[in-house]
């Protein structure tokens, strides 16, 4: 174990919501010593008892300790939190949830200001913090050479996975999976609908909804990757546009008689539709990403 892997590594936690706080809670419980500041100083109170240093303002935080760890709430936050604050010599790791642009112009104006920085997206939720069979964890990227140098302490809340230099791919990969997340939350949402004024028990659709998609996902989601690297959008089609573009038709009409609206799933369909204009129609959705790109 390094000096910097140790559990003697000062740590320094701007942003004591939620989240900041089941991490500093992590902190404190492996034994690092926890400088914390928050903007509203009466969420810091609580930690006091289990061994955090509460600063009084973030320059003093910062000035704490060389792994400066922010989780705020947006990057308008962060820039108000760090605003004419001395960052020379500091290792500035942001976990708050931005854009890649976002955080590219953060690790730019970080490192203006004489520090080094690390960009994280949280896979996580607050009860997942500090629970690894929970199986949650943050994507980090930026300086692999800030990454290794701090992974361990990074490790104490929950896990890490680095996906690469450009301090905007945390970000990236966040977001790519929040916003899948949401499409499936989607999907959910009109198949409750659908059941909604049937005399069908929710709590036993659901396992049957769980287990549909979790049999969809694997598949679909590996072929599409396997198709977008080869190109080729034919060979081991299972279910083909031609066809799904009928079946979106009953899907419709069946939401039209169920008094559903089809405003969650009419615009995966019309996307399915303008490929399939260009199209033989023996493919399957992969082509569809592409359409979507500007
Ligand atoms: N909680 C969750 O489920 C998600 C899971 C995935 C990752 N997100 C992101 O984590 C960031 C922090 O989220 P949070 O859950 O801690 O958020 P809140 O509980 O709302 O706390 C927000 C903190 O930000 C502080 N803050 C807000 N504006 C400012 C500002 N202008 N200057 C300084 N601090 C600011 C706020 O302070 P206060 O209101 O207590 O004074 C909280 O410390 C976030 O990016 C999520 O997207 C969480």
């Amino acid at each position: 174990m390094t000096a910097n892997a140790s559990a003697e590594t000062p740590v320094t936690l701007l942003g004591l919501g939620a989240m900041g706080t089941a991490l500093a809670r992590t902190w404190l419980a492996a034994g690092h010593p926890l400088t914390v500041w928050n903007r509203t100083a009466a969420r810091a109170e609580p930690l006091v008892a289990e061994g955090a240093k509460v600063a009084d303002g973030a320059a003093e935080a910062v000035a704490a300790s060389t792994l400066v760890i922010v989780c705020l709430l947006d990057d308008a936050s962060v820039a108000a939190a760090l605003d004419g604050i001395d960052l020379t010599g500091k290792d500035l790791v942001n976990l708050t949830t931005t854009t890649p642009a976002e955080a590219r112009a953060r690790a730019a104006w970080a490192e203006e200001r004489g520090a080094r920085y690390l960009d994280g997206g949280i896979m996580a939720v607050p009860p997942m913090i500090g629970i690894p069979e929970a199986g949650g964890y943050v994507f980090y990227s930026g300086s692999r050479e800030l990454f290794e140098l701090h992974r361990e302490s990074l490790a104490v809340p929950v896990g890490t996975t680095y996906v690469g230099e450009d301090a905007g791919f945390a970000a990236l990969h966040d977001v790519a999976l929040l916003s899948a997340m949401y499409g499936m939350f989607a999907g959910v949402t009109h198949a409750f609908a659908l059941i909604r004024r049937e005399n069908i028990d929710p709590v036993a659709f659901a396992p049957l909804l769980v287990n549909w998609i979790q049999a969809m996902v694997d598949p679909s989601v590996e072929q599409t990757a396997r198709q977008l690297v080869s190109g080729d959008l034919t060979t081991d089609v299972v279910s083909n546009l031609a066809m799904q573009v009928a079946g979106t038709k009953t899907l419709l009409a069946t939401a039209e008689e169920q008094g559903v609206s089809a405003e969650l799933i009419q615009p995966q369909f019309a996307l399915m539709r303008r490929l399939l204009a260009t199209s033989t129609g023996e493919e399957d959705l992969t082509g569809t990403v592409d359409l979507l790109l500007r």
